[in-house]
């Protein structure tokens, strides 16, 4: 594996659960990461993938430097040839090639603008530090994926030894537009499990066509939960009417009568949640929310170790 940033780029899904459980299982078997050093960059805020991250690195024996770089860092030019007499300092092309002079692993944050699809479905920040990077490039969620976030819920998911789970991705309310990256790339990884997927969304919630290609979509959220093993919530902003909060009717917040629908359903978000808008607290309570932020930390290792035996 050289970059990190999709499902594209891994060989097996199953085989990467797998060793994901076997390095969860012992953490410091291997310290193929001794004297390697992880830069970890973030444009945006975050709690766990930036500590479960670290402490992948750490379990390797590797050493971390991280930078929230929209706030310390200078104001950084994006685009290619412009005549920077304006506010901006450094160009991206300079900021990341000396990045990448100190590190051995690049890890990127880059939340979408929600104003252009074209935009940011060009993945143009993410795409720039693999151009620009000497060394390999992991996505800590880009503008329309977040990979780290969809191997750890397979590995969750795997836990559970459920032959062929029932698995329901379900939009849910939330006051701000919020991007897809996460049902995306959970749409994307899941597909190449022997999961039986289903999402549920209001009318104009529906995903970009390459995700949900092959998903049966449901617009009766009661109706895609009977029979659930797994309810896979998150809020999205529209990909049709792009990146607005549209007004919806119904009640889409996930309650403890709900759940009840399901087969004694386990209920999954990649947090941080926004709790009794997004889920009431009792069904956040009683769910599987804090394995799957466990689950970060052995998702992001196996990650780092392929990369790192790939790399030499
Ligand atoms: C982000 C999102 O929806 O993509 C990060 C989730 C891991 N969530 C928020 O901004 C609340
Ligand atoms: N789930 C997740 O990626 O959380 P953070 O935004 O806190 O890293």
């Amino acid at each position: 594996m050289k970059h990190f940033t999709s499902a594209n780029d891994i060989e097996s899904a199953p085989s990467l659960v797998e060793e994901g459980l076997i390095l969860k299982a012992d953490p410091h078997q291997s310290k193929i990461g001794t004297n390697k050093t992880l830069g970890l960059i973030f444009f945006n805020p975050s709690l766990r993938t930036r500590l479960s991250t670290q402490k992948a690195a750490f379990n390797l024996g590797m050493n971390v430097i991280v930078m929230n770089i929209g706030k310390d860092g200078w104001n950084i030019e994006f685009e290619d040839g412009a005549v920077m007499n304006g506010a901006t300092q450094e160009h991206i092309k300079d900021g990341v090639a000396v990045i990448s002079e100190y590190v051995d692993i690049l890890g990127v944050r880059t939340f979408p603008e929600l104003k252009s699809k074209e935009k940011d479905y060009s993945e143009q920040v993410l795409n720039k530090f693999k151009e620009y990077s000497s060394v390999p490039v992991i996505s800590l969620e880009s503008a329309t994926l977040h990979p780290l976030q969809s191997l750890a819920d397979l590995i969750t998911i795997e836990q559970h030894l459920i032959k062929r789970p029932k698995v329901v991705l379900t939009w849910a309310p939330h006051p701000k537009a919020l991007p897809q990256a996460v049902p995306n790339s959970f749409l994307e990884w899941i597909k190449l499990t022997d999961a039986d997927v289903t999402m549920t969304c209001p009318e104009g919630y529906e995903l970009a066509e390459e995700f949900t290609e092959g998903v049966p979509i449901v617009n009766d959220q009661n109706e895609a939960f009977a029979d659930a093993d797994f309810i896979y919530a998150k809020n999205w902003s529209s990909y049709t009417h792009y990146g607005q909060v549209l007004d919806v009717r119904e009640d889409w917040t996930i309650t403890q009568e709900k759940m009840r629908l399901t087969n004694r359903g386990k209920f999954m978000h990649c947090l941080p949640i926004r709790r009794n808008v997004v889920a009431t607290d009792d069904v956040i309570d009683n769910s599987i929310v804090y394995q799957q932020a466990k689950n970060r930390e052995c998702a992001a290792q196996v990650v780092l170790k392929k990369i790192l035996e790939a790399n030499g």
